[in-house]
Order: C-alpha cells, then structure tokens, then sequence
C-alpha cells in the first residue's frame, strides 16, 4: 500500500507554533494581520465578507495547536478510533460555535469593537453549510460535536457538496427552489489537500483469472474499471467544547484525473473525453434534496460509493501506521453507517481486503464484519434504499459480485436455521426479486454490522418487532437502540445566550458538559422570582426573533402572544396538515361568530419546512399553509388572536433564533412513523411544551418531564396498526364531525383560494380518500389538545413552571449521552488522554 503524495506526518516532534495570545490586543494583532495578509486589504477598505473572512480565520488561528495536537496524539497513541460515515452533515454557522469552543466570544467582541467592528454583524455575514437535508444530517453535525467534547478519537467523513441543500423560495405561497452557493464567498473553515487525493474506480467489468496449475489452480476476480475520478480532501476542525481537543471532519470534493486517458474512453474521441470529465466533477456537486423518500438515481449512488471509497483508503493509509495487519483492524476502527447510505463500504472493504490485500474470503468476512455498525433512520418502507442491480453492476461490477457472494452464504445461513423456509429465505435476501432484482442496503448492512440500531425506544421496538423483525429473530443480540440526542452547546449556549445565563447563575456552568446536571433546577420551578426571570428570558427570546424575521423576510410577528411552533422537514406523515386544520378551525370559530375573540387565547403559529423538489403533495401543503397565512393574517378580527407565519428557507441559523423563542413545540407525527425526532428535543430543552403523539422519542420526552407538562393526543402505533388494519376510512370523521367537516369545506370552496375549487383539491380529496398518516382519525384528539394548551397558558406561573420543569428533566437529551450509550453498546473506544 503506498502511500499519496509525499507527505510528512505530524509526528509529536514537529515544532509546534505558539497560539496567539488569548487577549484582546493580542487578538486584535491577529485579526489585522489576517485582514492584511491574507485578506489583502486594510480596515478602511475592508467590505463586510473581508471582515468576516479575516474574523473567521483568526478565530481558526486559536484552535490551530489544539487541532495539531489532537491529531498528533491519535497518530501517536493509535486509539480506536470511530469512523462516523455519513452523506450528510447539516453544520450550521461555525463562527459563533468555534468562539464559544475556545471561549474566545468576549475577547473577540472586545477586540473587534475597539476597531470599530461589531462582532454581531459580521456572524450575519457566514452563509451556513446546509450540506444535509433534515434530521440525519444535523445529527451526524451533534454527533461529532459531542465526541470531540469528550475527547473521543474519532473522524467524520462525507461529502463537500458544492450546492448543499436548495435555497426555499415563495413565490405566491408556493415554493420555487434556487441554488444553495454557499462557497461563493470563500469558505474560511476549510482546509484543503489535494496532496492526499485518492483515487477512486467505477464500471468497467471483472475477469476471472485462474492462478496455480491443475488441482491447486483457484479462480479469482480482478475488477477491470471503465473510469476514475479523484477525491479531494478538505478538512475541518470540529472543536471540542474548552477541552483542548479538536477533531477532524473530512469531506470529500470529485475531481477529473490528472493525466486523463483518452484510450480509458472513445479511443480518440475528445469531445467525449472531455464531456466524461465533466461528468467525474459532477459527483461532489449538489446534495439529493429528498429527505425519507430517496430516488434511485445512478448519481447518487456513484456519490455513495465516491465517498465511501475514499474514506476507506484514507483511514487505511493516513490514520494507521504503515504496514499495519489489517486483521486487527476492528482493534482500530468502528465505522458507523448513518443510515444505509454509506453501505457500499461493505463490499468496498471486502474488495480491499480480498482483492488487494490477498485475505481468504472467510477471513476478510470477519474483519468486515468486525468493523462496521448500522444506524437506521426510517420505518417508512419508501425510505428503505434499493438499488437495482443492473445499475449497480454497470456502475460497481465487482462490489455486485461481492454483494452476491455475501448473500449466497447468508442465506445458507438462514436456510440452515430456519429449516429450508423458502419464504422466509425470499423475504431476507439481500437481493429482492420484485418488481426488478434489486439490492436491499437495509438487508446487506443488517447482515455486515456487529451492531444495528434504532434512534429511540419505540424505533428501536419497531425495527426489531416490523421492519427487521426476521432479522432480530435470527440475531437478537445484534439489535440495540441509542436514542438520539442534540449538543448542548449549540442549540442552548450558543442558540440561548440568556437562558444559559440564567442556568449557569443558579447551578454554574458545568451543565454545559454534563446535561444531566440540568435537574438541579427542579427545586427553581417552585421559585416564583426564578420563574419569572425565566419568563422575562422568553420574552426577550421572542424580541430577539421578532427584530430577526422583521429583518430577514418582511414578517412582522407579535411578542407577546403564544408561539406556537412546527419546524421540520415537510412531509405528510409528519402532518403538517394537522395543525394547518387547526389554524382553519379556529379562523372558521372566530369569522362564523361561534367563538368569541376574547375567548381565544393570542397566538402565533411559525411554521418553517422544505418539501423535496418533486413532492407534489408536500408543495401542495406548502401552498396551502401560505394562502390560510395570507387569509388569517388580513382579516381584521381574526389577525387580532391569530397569526401564521412561515418564513422562507428553514435553516439550522432560523431555528436557532426560533426555538429559544417558543412556547408551544409541534411534534405531530401520526404514531409509528416518526423515528425521533430531534427538534422535539431542542424544544424542550429551551423550555417550551410539547403538544404531541406517542412518536419517536416524543415517548422518552413525555415520561422524563411527566405527563402534566406534555401535552398528549393521537392514536398510538398499536391503535393505529389496527385502525390500518381494520380498514381505515377518513370519510367517516368527515362526515360524523362537524367542526372537522367545516374547516376541509371551507379549503375545498376555495375560502383560501380567491375562491377557485381546484387549487387544493388535490389535499382534500387525499385526506377524504386515503389520507394514509390518519390526520382525520387524529383530528379531535389534536384540538382537544389544543384546548388544553389554551387552558394551561392562560396560568403564565403554572406554564412557566412546567417548562422550567421541561428544561430541568431533558438533560438525558444531550448528544453526549448519546455518544456514551453508543461508545458502551457498539463502540468500545475509549477518550484520548491528554
Ligand atoms: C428521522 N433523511 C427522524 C432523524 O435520527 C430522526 C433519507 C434519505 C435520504 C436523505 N436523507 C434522509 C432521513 O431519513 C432522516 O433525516 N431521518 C430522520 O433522522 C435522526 O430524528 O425521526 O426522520
């Protein structure tokens, strides 16, 4: 195994450079030096991204000899590591996050007044890496924040999109996508090396090749590719939270190959070569925007096996010493599967070990076996990746072959224990046969992985009772859950300035790396002089917001009504609909006079979501919350009591300012489908309340705080299975409840779409017909609920309470809990000791 480039490692006698001195003057030397020598230009020129760039990488600057230091003592030490794979990281802004990791927020304002700068405005100036979609990619982003705070050796690897996930857009209400350029104005956080590129085959075809004579003559494949790109690293930090560690994200950028191979293509052929480099450099190019439901594109599986091929090579050959004996390598490394998509590195570490490093197939099984955990994401079988294998063997001929192989004995394995069963054999292959062969990632990382596992209690039930249950038969103890968590350090230090504050007065600031400490604010609910200052937080919070949306998009919001809350990616089963209906119900209460303005309690309802570009059902209640917006918030009486806003382009920087600011968390799901859910964490830890179903870790969310500061509704997952399978018809609810009937006839009479029927037919028409997520069956439930809530905010002591009690009991959601049930259960890595 050679190694790339000529590069010299860091080794724990190169000479470190000194940080710079962590004092205002000090930082201010360094912040012109950057804004002169890097930046080229002087104070007075400085436009705003000059100064934000120059920021940006003084703050890098302090976390430089850390980052170096890690690095060397995991080179050094040799720990085992975790290799967390994933296509998605949803980062969000890195400015004020590596300001607060090296404690550098007041310095740095200092500093940066004292030239006239506020630190404030230039934080505007950072355009997020949106490099995932929803939930997935902004856990994979928690996660290794947590695992550099506790010191874990461990490394993220992933893609560099060059376009992270759209840009939303409303045009008449309904959502047009744009571009997301977030490089356009340079990317101070990166680091790239193209000295350490890796090289990385697809198509072409396999030979068999015989070697030895006679008796002792064996065959083996050798896979012949058809083309190659590069992958590029670039490296970014991933500072752990004032710990000295700093660990690294690795993202892979495609590009064409050096000295490009005519003959590789159409012998001669140019124009063809040419247009085929083109084609290697667009496989860094844009995220897949669909969230739960992806589509089988060749594209995007040539960016699965891009990223994980080069991920593999790297840990192989930069993180292990040379000439290491890769049968120890589950001694060194787990790689964690976020979700199916990395799951091409199972063959793909097959492949190294069988083909490249001569390994008998049985022992490169066990390795392989050895080094890989499975997390899954989903129970909605559209979410399940397949990919047909015509176009993974034009695409990868050899991993198909690999991938067959794996089958071939574990379906022996199967049909040994099981007795012969054809049906259960057909139903756990690897390969299904209908309605075209196809390979079930699900299946082939289940059978790889020492570990699978769901991310919270009733997901973790699900995959083994439904989902994986023939699996979890054949191997229980393979099956474990880690409920899901969020960091701490961004989503309340960071997000709630003031509310940290108020915490870290009452219980000092050790809360921040050991959420659990969060309960000593238990005895504060009972404190009425605690409760309100930490309603004057909320208030402030819901100030802050409102001068943010006023400026961002145009939305005036009230700060002192109710702020009711629904963000998250847009998709029916999350139901969205459900609290639109709601918003209709109320609207229809006032404008027909059957509800007096006095008696309903003021709020304000945010919504914020994308729905994937070829969703049209999603798109389709996009429209519709914007046109019930538009109506609601025009009508002199209702606009008094009620307003809806939905601000364009959810982002990890919206919900920052959004979550610290609300009082009611939307967590809706219909019971069985929602995985987790990690807002619904977020919410409460900010201390608002939730209204939601037995879904995901809504579960662990409602025992933690208690059942009277929660506000429960909904069928649960075994009431809804056997409504399903009863035979569920949501006519029924239409015609036997009247309020319910009212609010769809009103959407259905066109009330929201100058009056033209066929705008939003198309919803009424699903939730009348089929309505699969059972948003009708829910219906009253749901406004009983929100009666509830009225009821219980019309006390501000006894609410204010309650979310004191919501922030003090949800500690366990930290993601650093997450990563200990994780290090426990699967990993077995150990902090590096510094
Ligand atoms: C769940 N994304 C949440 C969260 O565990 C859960 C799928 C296909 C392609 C691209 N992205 C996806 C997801 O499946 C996803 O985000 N799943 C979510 O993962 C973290 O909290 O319940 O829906």
């Amino acid at each position: 195994r050679g190694r790339v480039g000529s590069v010299t490692r860091v080794t724990e006698s190169t000479p470190l450079i000194a940080s710079p001195e962590p004092s205002v003057e000090g930082f201010v030397r360094e912040y012109l030096r950057e804004l002169n020598f890097t930046q080229g230009t002087v104070l007075e020129r400085a436009s705003t991204n000059d100064k934000y760039l120059a920021l940006a990488r003084t703050v890098r600057h302090y976390l430089m000899a850390s980052w170096m230091r890690t690095t060397s003592e995991h080179l050094r030490t040799q720990p085992k590591a975790v290799a967390y794979l994933s296509a998605e990281y949803l980062l969000g802004r890195q400015l004020d996050n590596a300001l607060i990791a090296a404690d550098l927020t007041d310095i740095a304002s200092e500093a940066l007044a004292s030239l006239g700068i506020d630190v404030a405005e230039l934080r505007e100036a950072e355009v997020e890496p949106g490099l995932g979609n929803g939930g997935l990619g902004r856990l994979a982003a928690c996660f290794i924040d947590s695992l550099a705070t506790m010191a874990i050796p461990a490394i993220g690897y992933g893609i560099r999109y060059e376009y992270g996930i759209f840009r939303q857009k409303f045009e008449d209400g309904w959502q047009v996508e744009k571009p997301d350029r977030w490089l356009d104005n340079g990317s101070p956080w990166e680091f790239a090396h193209p000295e350490h590129e890796v090289t990385v085959s697809f198509g072409g075809h396999v030979e068999t090749v015989s070697e030895g004579e006679g008796a002792d003559a064996v065959e083996t494949s050798r896979w012949v590719p058809g083309w190659e790109v590069l992958g590029v690293p670039y490296n970014y930090m991933v500072p752990g939270y004032r710990n000295g560690c700093v660990n690294t994200l690795r993202l892979w950028s495609a590009r064409a190959t050096h000295a490009f191979n005519l003959e590789t293509f159409n012998y001669g052929d140019y124009a063809e070569a040419v247009r085929a480099q083109t084609f290697a450099e667009n496989i860094s190019k844009v995220l897949y925007p669909e969230d739960s439901t992806p589509q089988g594109k060749e594209l995007r599986l040539q960016q699965q096996y891009f990223f994980v091929a080069c991920s593999l090579r790297d840990f192989i050959d930069q993180l292990l010493p040379q000439g290491f004996d890769l049968h120890r390598l589950p001694e060194r490394v787990c790689f964690q599967l976020n979700d199916t998509h990395p799951v091409i590195a199972v063959p793909e570490l097959m492949r190294i070990l069988v083909d490249e490093e001569g390994f008998a197939w049985d022992e490169a099984w066990e390795v392989t076996q050895g080094c890989f955990a499975y997390t899954c994401h989903t129970l909605l079988p559209e979410a399940l990746e397949v990919w047909p294998v015509d176009l993974l063997g034009r695409l990868l001929p050899r991993h198909l072959e690999i991938i067959y192989r794996i089958n071939d004995e574990f379906l022996e394995e199967v049909r040994e224990a099981s007795g012969d069963d054809a049906v259960l054999v057909r139903r756990m292959s690897i390969i299904a046969e209908h309605p075209g062969r196809a390979v079930r990632m699900a299946h082939l990382a289940t059978v790889a992985a020492t570990k699978v596992n769901g991310v919270a209690e009733l997901h973790s039930q699900l995959l083994r009772d439904k989902v994986l249950a023939d699996f979890a038969r054949l191997w229980p103890e393979k099956f474990t859950n880690v409920t899901n968590g969020v960091t701490p350090r961004r989503f309340v230090r960071m997000a709630n300035p003031r509310l940290s504050e108020l915490i870290t007065e009452a219980i000092g600031d050790g809360w921040v790396t050991d959420l659990d400490r969060l309960r000593e604010l238990e005895p504060l609910a009972d404190d009425p002089e605690f409760r309100r200052r930490f309603r004057e937080v909320k208030s402030a919070n819901k100030e802050r917001l409102a001068d943010f949306l006023a400026r961002r998009d145009g939305i005036e919001v009230p700060v002192d009504t109710m702020l009711d809350v629904m963000v998250k990616r847009l998709h029916e089963y999350k139901r969205q609909t459900l609290q639109i209906l709601h918003v209709i119900t109320l609207y229809d209460g006032i404008v027909s006079g059957r509800l007096a303005l006095e008696d309903v309690v003021p709020r304000t309802v945010v919504f914020g979501a994308k729905a994937a570009p070829g969703y049209a059902m999603a798109k389709q209640i996009i429209g519709l919350i914007n046109h019930v917006a538009a109506v609601v918030n025009n009508h002199p009486e209702v606009s008094r009591v009620l307003r809806v806003a939905f601000p364009a382009n959810y982002n990890v920087t919206v919900a920052e300012t959004l979550i610290p600011a609300a009082d009611l968390s939307e967590q809706i799901s219909l019971a069985g489908k929602e995985a987790s859910g990690t807002g619904n964490m977020k919410f409460a830890l900010n201390g608002a309340l939730t209204i939601g179903t037995d879904d995901g870790a809504n579960v662990e969310i409602r025992q933690l705080v208690g059942d009277d500061h929660f506000f429960l509704f909904g069928l649960t997952e075994p009431e809804a299975a056997a409504v399903a399978e009863a035979g569920y018809r949501p006519a029924t609810y239409y015609e036997e409840n009247a309020t319910l009937r009212r609010a769809l006839d009103l959407i259905a009479r066109g009330e929201f779409s100058g009056g033209d029927r066929q705008t939003f037919e198309p919803i009424v028409s699903n939730l009348l017909g089929e309505d699969r997520f059972m948003v009708l069956a829910d219906y009253q439930s749901y406004l009983d609920a929100q009666q509830r809530v009225e009821a219980a905010y019309r006390d501000p002591d006894a609410w204010s309470r309650s979310a004191v009690l919501n922030v003090a009991r949800s500690g366990f959601f930290s993601s650093d809990r997450s990563m200990r049930d994780y290090l426990d259960r699967i990993w077995h890595a150990e902090p590096l000791e510094s």
